[in-house]
């Protein structure tokens, strides 16, 4: 056999032994977090650190990217990554044994660190994952690595080819069959801890509202071809969090801690406490800061939950405006997410709730079960907590919330948007009567117009569907006698306190896109 051949094969298998050894590492750490923590497994402390650190501009770009697929993105990423460098070790493993197993051990703390930086870290079990995934790592890499290192002969001259194939291969196979076998009893005790919250939701029954929704008027729906649903499916609903793991709460040991500055009946309240509770229905579109000029993340459902101010009450808040010390509310989830939002907002009549319900059944999973907060007029990073467990009243003074002290601003009320969902960007619409049509939105004060221009053209109205309230989205449509050549549509809304959109674009950060959505279209 050529020794070349036979250098080639060992790098493989030094790479292949690298690569199993980072493999056992990540099954070991599963498992371990599976017994201890699920939300401290290698995978998702890592992204979850690298999100926290992502500066926002990345962030934004990513969402924008990879939508809502820019969990999994990064997780593929990481895993790419991590088997690089796991390769690299192996070969280095080759010849130098104890660095190469030292070297996993470096990632174990690597690991440690990310969750004990993680905003929901509760300490030492958090830690456990990664220590224990690299000393089985490491051990696995020393002891293949010594399976591949060539056996010398007795007189000292190292054979040739003479390390044993077979016992490389045979130990390659233990290693993976173990680690396979650890990373699925791993799944299977993190897939049983989630499936008490999985029964708790299925056995949710949602009491009737005392204060039902509003009859929606008939015309709120438009019935124009591409136009967006007035009310959101939960299934299409958008998603945007920090969580890589979806949070599984069991309802039935859930509790929400209200507490803080001017709280004098600090409480505790169980979902059923709440439950029992009189509850209002309510549409409500929710926005996300991220959102861009034309973007999707918005969405409208019908939310069944606690009025909010009610509880504060009862806790003995005061708004600021009537002599309270507090006036930023913090939210923070099971996950650790902190959201801020002004007290003020949450006490002057709005909606603000503590939502259970999404359209007619419980919140999912993806959306906040059992529980998540919401306040109409405010984008959803300083409101709409998802997996709420505490409600803290402080000051802005005395406490940045997690988004916010990535530049975010403190204070964010949703600006007047309005969007052209048909026809799409680059169309090609035959000339004629062409139906111009979208929705527009500031929440809280409502819509009273919107205004279509048709490249430099005058502005001409649009007609509005019928509103359904203040809170939500509202629909309008436009028709459009449409010539041969390429134009520029454009719209712009205007609110209920009169307020027309500015044409004034801004980024995402610091409070929310401003500007003019617009879409070019060629009539042929
Ligand atoms: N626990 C938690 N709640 C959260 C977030 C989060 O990352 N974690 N993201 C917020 C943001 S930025 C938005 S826009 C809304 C989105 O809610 P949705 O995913 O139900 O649409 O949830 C808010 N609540
Ligand atoms: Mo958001």
């Amino acid at each position: 056999m050529s020794s070349l051949r036979s250098k080639l094969v060992r790098v493989a298998f030094g790479a292949l032994a690298g690569l199993l050894a980072a493999f056992t590492a990540l099954a070991v750490a599963e498992l371990v977090a599976g017994l201890v923590r699920p939300a401290a497994g290698p995978v998702t402390v890592v992204g979850g650190a690298v999100i926290d650190r992502t500066p926002a501009p990345v962030k934004d770009f990513a969402i924008r990217t990879f939508g809502e697929n820019d969990k999994i993105v990064l997780q593929l990423g990481i895993l790419a990554i991590l088997a690089l460098i796991a390769i690299g070790l192996g070969i280095l493993a080759l010849s130098h044994r104890r660095a190469g197993a030292a070297g996993v051990l470096l990632f174990g703390i690597v690991g440690a660190a990310a969750a004990l930086s993680r905003p929901d870290s509760t300490g030492t079990g958090d830690v456990l994952p990664s220590i224990a995934g690299a000393l089985a790592g490491a051990v696995a890499l020393y002891m293949l690595a010594t399976k591949a290192a060539p056996v010398h002969a007795p007189d000292g001259q190292p054979g040739t080819g003479g390390w044993s194939r077979r016992g490389f291969l045979a130990a390659a196979g233990v290693t993976a069959v173990a680690a396979t076998s650890a990373g699925a009893l791993g799944r299977y005790f993190t897939g049983r801890q989630g499936q008490g919250a999985v029964a708790s939701r299925e056995n949710l029954v949602l009491p009737k509202p005392a204060s039902p929704a509003p009859a929606v008027p008939a015309g709120v729906q438009l019935k124009v071809p591409g136009i967006t649903a007035f009310t959101t499916p939960n299934a299409d609903f958008y998603r945007v969090d920090t969580a890589l793991t979806v949070p599984k709460v069991d309802a039935g040991t859930w509790r929400l801690r209200i507490h803080g500055k001017g709280v004098t009946r600090p409480l505790t309240y169980t979902l059923d406490q709440l439950l029992a509770r009189p509850l209002i229905e309510r549409d409500i579109t929710l926005t996300c800061v991220s959102n861009e000029v034309g973007g999707p993340y918005i969405g409208n459902a019908r939310w069944l939950g606690v009025p909010l101010a009610d509880l504060l009450k009862e806790a003995g808040v005061i708004p600021p405006s009537r002599g309270g010390k507090a006036d930023q509310l913090v939210a923070r989830s099971v996950d650790g997410m902190t959201l801020g939002s002004p007290v003020e907002d949450v006490m002057d009549g709005r909606d603000a709730m503590l939502a259970v319900g999404m359209n007619g059944e419980p919140l999912p999973f993806d959306h906040g079960f059992p529980v998540r907060m919401l306040v109409p007029g405010l984008y959803g990073y300083v409101s709409a907590c998802k997996w709420i467990e505490d409600i803290e009243l402080t000051t802005f003074d005395a406490y940045d919330p997690y988004w916010v002290k990535r530049k975010w601003a403190r204070k964010a009320p949703i600006k007047t948007q309005a969007r052209i969902d048909t026809p799409k960007p680059f169309a090609r619409p035959a000339a004629g009567t062409v139906t111009v049509a979208g929705v527009a939105w500031a929440q809280h004060r409502g819509i009273t117009r919107v205004q279509i221009r048709v490249d430099d053209g005058p502005w001409q109205d649009a007609d509005l569907a019928a509103q359904a309230g203040v809170d939500t989205w509202r629909q309008w449509s436009y028709r459009w006698n449409a010539t041969p050549g390429g134009h520029n549509l454009t719209v712009r809304a205007t609110d209920g306190t009169g307020q027309a959109q500015t044409e004034q674009r801004t980024r995402t950060i610091p409070d929310g896109a401003s500007g003019w959505h617009s879409v070019f279209v060629t009539v042929p």
